[in-house]
């Protein structure tokens, strides 16, 4: 059985560039991957239309400039196989595929008190023991297939983007159901809808939607961001987005129904989520939150030419944003084609499927391919499929049944020397992800570094430093109308799973400060030994 000082469970962002650090401070690592390359998100989901939200200028690595320094990115928000064709990149100059598997997933995990040692073990049969364990291992990479009665007796082709086929799928010609409307079938609609000859799609709630604004990338703009680099990389890691984004300095509520219309039409303009950044009351007011949403359904209704399908198309069950805001790209324009149709299962639900299509409370829906947007188990799904078994045999999948409880959303008590990169509790999904990582990385590697300095080999959160942050953490979540809405942040989108705001809310900005602290602080809050 092999010995390391560290696996890393996870070849995403965050998985390459741990061990990046590992490496640099001369320690054993090894990396273990489900996919067959690097990449993570940007490895499974291959769906047409798959892109980032984030400005692609700013979604990417900060540690590694000269790269970003040579690197052209065409699009304000780049493709999936740009971002792909990057981290691969990164990963070939830094030689880091060297120090993983691939095509391997971690099942299991088990603490040995006796040794201090954790033994992670493989679904190929490996068996490894290492003093520290990370599991970078993404917030959004468990996807979610939906419990619908006869889904496995369908014939045609069954598809989950998350999982989508390396070589594509052409829909040319073909009858196509879309399952969902999240950003990704928002994404992937129009693209589908481009080739298919009939499309349903099937949707249970309607999603908020800012128009993405997408363009070529302005060489000025590239020019200019790539001057002031070291400066804006700053600026972004000590923000509250983990991006240059406008600060909060807008109240909507000061405005009058023409000045916050004029205010709209220019972040309407700008696209994405400069639609929502500047409003300092739009997730605490919901008055303020319904007057944006007001707006936002005033803009559907222009762009869907029948009204009913506008209306269907126009999120109301729950506050603007507070289930992550899509960008669009002719999503509502599609539906203007007379070979695509929306299917409102609020009033028509999937009853089943079966060899052929769809059979809804209203009709059967005879089809060639599913495609399922279901989305994921989101942040808690990929560690909790791992048995992860910690101080006398406890589960971490059992300790959590309740909701994720963890300390700074980096490490839970119970759990020695097991680190979660990007673990709820932590900005993760509210920020540019990239950012975060890097913000998570560098505190687990400053924190190795502490202990190798101090001869110590384990660090335990301890149980009332975890209670405070818990408690820290839902506080702040409920200063606001998230939990209001029946998310996926809220784990709502998975029965059974309970029913807690999972990211940490108040911003990278506050939340590095809160890290720094209890690691200047001799890392209070843990015991080390
Ligand atoms: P991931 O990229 O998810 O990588 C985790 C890896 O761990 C995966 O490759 C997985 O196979 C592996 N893994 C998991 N469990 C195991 C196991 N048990 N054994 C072995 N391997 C395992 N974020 C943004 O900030 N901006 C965006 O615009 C944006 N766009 C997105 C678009 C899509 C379609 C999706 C799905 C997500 C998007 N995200 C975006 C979020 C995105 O997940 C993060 O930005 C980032 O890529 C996460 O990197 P990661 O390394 O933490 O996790
Ligand atoms: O998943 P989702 P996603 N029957 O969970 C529906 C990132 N991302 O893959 O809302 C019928 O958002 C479900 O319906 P409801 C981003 O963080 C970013 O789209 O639960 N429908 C919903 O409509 C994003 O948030 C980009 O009622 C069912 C949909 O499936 C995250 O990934 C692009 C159902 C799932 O939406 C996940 O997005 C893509 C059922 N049984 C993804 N089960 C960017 O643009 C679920 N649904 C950056």
């Amino acid at each position: 059985m092999a010995h390391l000082d560290a696996v890393v469970v996870g070849a995403g962002f965050s998985g390459l560039y741990m061990m990046h650090l590992l490496r640099q401070r001369g320690l054993s690592a090894l990396g273990i991957e489900a996919g067959h390359d690097v990449g993570g998100t940007w490895y499974w989901n291959r769906y047409p239309g798959a892109r980032c939200d984030s400005e692609s200028l700013s979604y990417s690595y900060s540690f590694v400039p000269e790269i970003d320094f040579d690197w052209h990115w065409p699009e304000r928000y780049s493709e999936q196989p740009e971002i792909l064709g990057y981290i691969g990149h990164v990963a070939t100059r830094l030689d880091l595929r060297r120090s993983f598997v691939f095509g391997t997933r971690v099942t299991t995990a088990t603490y040995d008190e006796a040794r201090d040692l954790w033994t992670v073990g493989t679904d190929r049969g490996d068996r490894l023991t290492a003093r520290f364990l990370v599991m970078a291992t993404g917030c959004l990479s468990i996807p979610n297939r939906p419990a619908i009665d006869g889904i496995e007796r369908f014939r045609g082709e069954s598809l989950h983007t998350g999982l989508w086929p390396h070589d594509g799928v052409d829909f040319t010609g073909r009858r196509v159901a879309v399952i969902g409307t999240g950003s990704t079938a928002i994404q992937s609609v129009p693209r589908i809808a481009g080739q298919a000859r009939e499309l349903f799609v099937f949707q249970r709630t309607a999603n908020h939607c800012v128009p993405a604004q997408n363009h070529p990338m302005d060489p000025e703009a590239e020019r200019a961001y790539k001057a002031r680099y070291g400066e804006l990389r700053e600026q972004a890691r000590h923000s509250f987005a983990g991006d240059v984004v406008p600060e909060l300095y807008i109240t909507i509520m000061d405005l009058s129904d023409q000045e916050l219309e004029r205010e709209l039409d220019r972040t309407w303009a700008q696209g994405g989520f400069y639609t929502q950044y500047p409003y300092i009351d739009l997730f605490t007011d919901r008055a303020a939150n319904e007057r944006v949403a007001a707006y936002s359904r005033a803009r559907i209704r222009e762009r869907v030419n029948d009204p009913g399908t506008a209306a269907l198309l126009s999120a109301r069950d729950h506050p603007f944003g507070t289930k992550r805001l899509c960008a669009d790209t002719f999503y509502f324009e599609a539906f203007n084609e007379d070979h695509v149709r929306l299917v409102d299962l609020r009033a028509t639900p999937i009853r089943a499927i079966d060899e052929s299509g769809i059979a809804t409370s209203e009709r059967h829906y005879e089809v060639d391919a599913i495609v399922y947007a279901t989305g994921f188990d989101a942040m808690t799904g990929a560690l909790t499929t791992v048995d992860i078994r910690g101080r006398e045999g406890a589960r971490l999948r059992d300790v959590w049944a309740g909701g994720p409880v963890n300390f700074i959303g980096l490490a839970v008590a119970g759990f020695p020397n097991l680190f979660t990169v990007t673990g709820p509790g932590s900005p993760s999904v509210l920020c540019n992800m990239v950012s975060a990582i890097e913000q998570h990385v560098e505190w687990i590697d400053r924190c190795l570094d502490w202990m190798g300095a101090r001869g110590a080999t384990c660090i335990e959160a301890t149980a009332e430093a975890q209670a405070a942050w818990v408690d820290e953490v839902n506080t702040a979540a409920h200063a606001t109308l998230f939990p209001e809405a029946n998310s996926w942040y809220m784990g709502a989108n998975i029965p059974g799973k309970a029913r807690v705001f999972l990211p940490y809310v108040d911003g990278l900005k506050t939340y590095r400060d809160r890290c720094d602290a209890v690691a200047g602080d001799g890392y209070a809050g843990f015991v080390v030994s």
